[in-house]
């Protein structure tokens, strides 16, 4: 059965009362819709295959994290991942990056080793992002593949695999900055390793060491940063790395301010109770920029797909209001191999975005006067009424506005794709 679709005019009463409402609070609901039409989200094109890549038909997922879920219909090659990407950008308002991951290169029938990667070998993604102007994000692949099964790949003791992951990220900046020439927006190359120990070690120190020689090595070329922008991406423990990873938040953060690049925030790679939205505006005193994966750890870094919670929100409401949006990458990072994977990109993309419109409807002035006032019981009164104003008949506006379906109706296209394409890949 098709779902309700409200009618157009319902849609716009319901928006002119919503306007009011917000008018009333000081706030200009046009504004809003502006703003968030300029906040672009980096879409994470693992969570389409599972994190396969290209390289192989059976390649394995390593590196302590997972994939978990069998649904019908994962993309198997180039051109299924881009059909059902246009598939969900079409149902995300707005306009949005991709961010690519090495192990999705197009070699053709040669292999090529992640060492001797070249430009070349995304040109028919740069072609696609042109042809619908998405930016592109890139990521070094430091797993699966058999120089990682040690466990350890920039930080290992074994100088041989050292310089193999050494030469795969400077391949890796290279096509960085070869999207960011390209495309004429800064390509964010994060850099994350699984590198740790399951168990105790008993000396720490030497593989940080090891890791902090290889990333200087990998850093020592600059490259314009209007072309790309290295990220460091920390991680609290992984599955086999327990006790102990390389490459934790003081390693990074204090790698990024030594050298002047951005640190990468992974909601899913903190103590449970940890929040990054506290951590926004401390990195971005010091940091010269901050790119987000954002997640949603359930017990352990489960990488679910992203939902309205408090933590997004309130995420959202700093990137917003820091002033500092250039700064902020906003990128996703989840792979749900358990529902349709379309679903997952629009329903965690389109939370970030509705959480970014709330923010973006915030009474700021009034709610920052309550506080220097020390009123903190109408801070509290107001922050609470906010969450029940009719913010989403402005969320439908957007969605109007930007020519993509209005609430659950997303799921009738998705349903018909996957009827169409998805079921035929047996
Ligand atoms: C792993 C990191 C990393 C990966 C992706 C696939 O814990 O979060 O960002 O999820 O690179
Ligand atoms: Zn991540």
């Amino acid at each position: 059965m098709p779902n309700a679709v409200p009618t157009t005019q319902q849609l716009q009463d319901a928006y002119v009362l919503a306007q009011e409402r917000y008018a009333a609070l000081g706030v200009d609901t046009e504004r809003a819709l502006a703003q968030l039409g300029q906040l672009s989200v980096s879409l994470q094109c693992w969570q389409g295959d599972d994190v396969a890549g290209f390289e192989s038909p059976d390649a394995e997922l390593t590196g302590g994290i997972a994939a978990t879920g069998n649904y019908p219909g994962k993309a198997r090659n180039a051109a299924e991942l881009r059909s059902d990407l246009d598939q969900a950008y079409r149902l995300i308002p707005g306009r949005h990056r991709l961010s690519l991951h090495a192990i999705y290169a197009e070699t053709g029938a040669t292999a090529v080793e992640r060492n001797a990667l070249q430009p070349e070998h995304f040109a028919a993604w740069v072609e696609w992002a042109k042809a619908n102007e998405h930016g592109l994000d890139f990521n070094p692949t430091c797993f699966s593949h058999p120089l990682s099964d040690s466990g350890f790949t920039l930080a290992s003791a074994d100088p041989h695999i050292r310089q193999f992951w050494i030469e795969h990220c400077i391949a890796s900046r290279q096509i960085g900055a070869y999207f960011g020439r390209e495309l004429a927006t800064p390509c964010v190359t994060n850099i994350w390793i699984p590198d740790g120990f399951k168990d105790t070690p008993v000396d720490r120190a030497t593989p940080r060491r090891l890791l902090k020689e290889s990333l200087d090595q990998i850093f020592a070329v600059p490259l314009e940063p209007q072309y790309n922008l290295d990220a460091v991406e920390s991680k609290l423990f992984g599955l086999g790395s327990e006790s102990y990873v390389v490459g934790s938040h003081e390693f990074y953060l204090g790698y990024a301010l030594a050298n002047g690049i951005l640190v990468c925030l992974d909601t899913g790679h903190f103590h449970p109770t940890e929040l990054i939205s506290d951590k926004l505006s401390a990195v971005l005193m010091y940091v010269n920029g901050v790119a987000l994966h954002i997640s949603r750890g359930v017990r352990w870094d489960s990488d679910h797909v992203v939902t309205f919670t408090d933590e997004l929100q309130m995420i959202m409401h700093e990137v917003i209001h820091s002033g500092q949006m250039e700064r902020v990458h906003i990128g996703l990072d989840f792979f749900d191999a358990s529902i349709n994977r379309i679903a997952a990109w629009v329903i965690g993309s389109r939370n970030v975005l509705r959480a970014g419109l709330l923010a973006l409807l915030s009474p700021l002035d009034r709610l920052r006067r309550f506080e220097a006032d020390g009123d903190y019981t109408a801070r509290l009164a107001l922050l609470e009424e906010l969450k029940g104003l009719p913010w989403a008949a402005v969320w439908d506006q957007f969605c109007v506005q930007q020519n993509v379906p209005v609430g659950f109706q997303f799921l009738d296209e998705i349903k018909a794709y996957e009827a169409q394409e998805l079921s035929q890949r047996v």
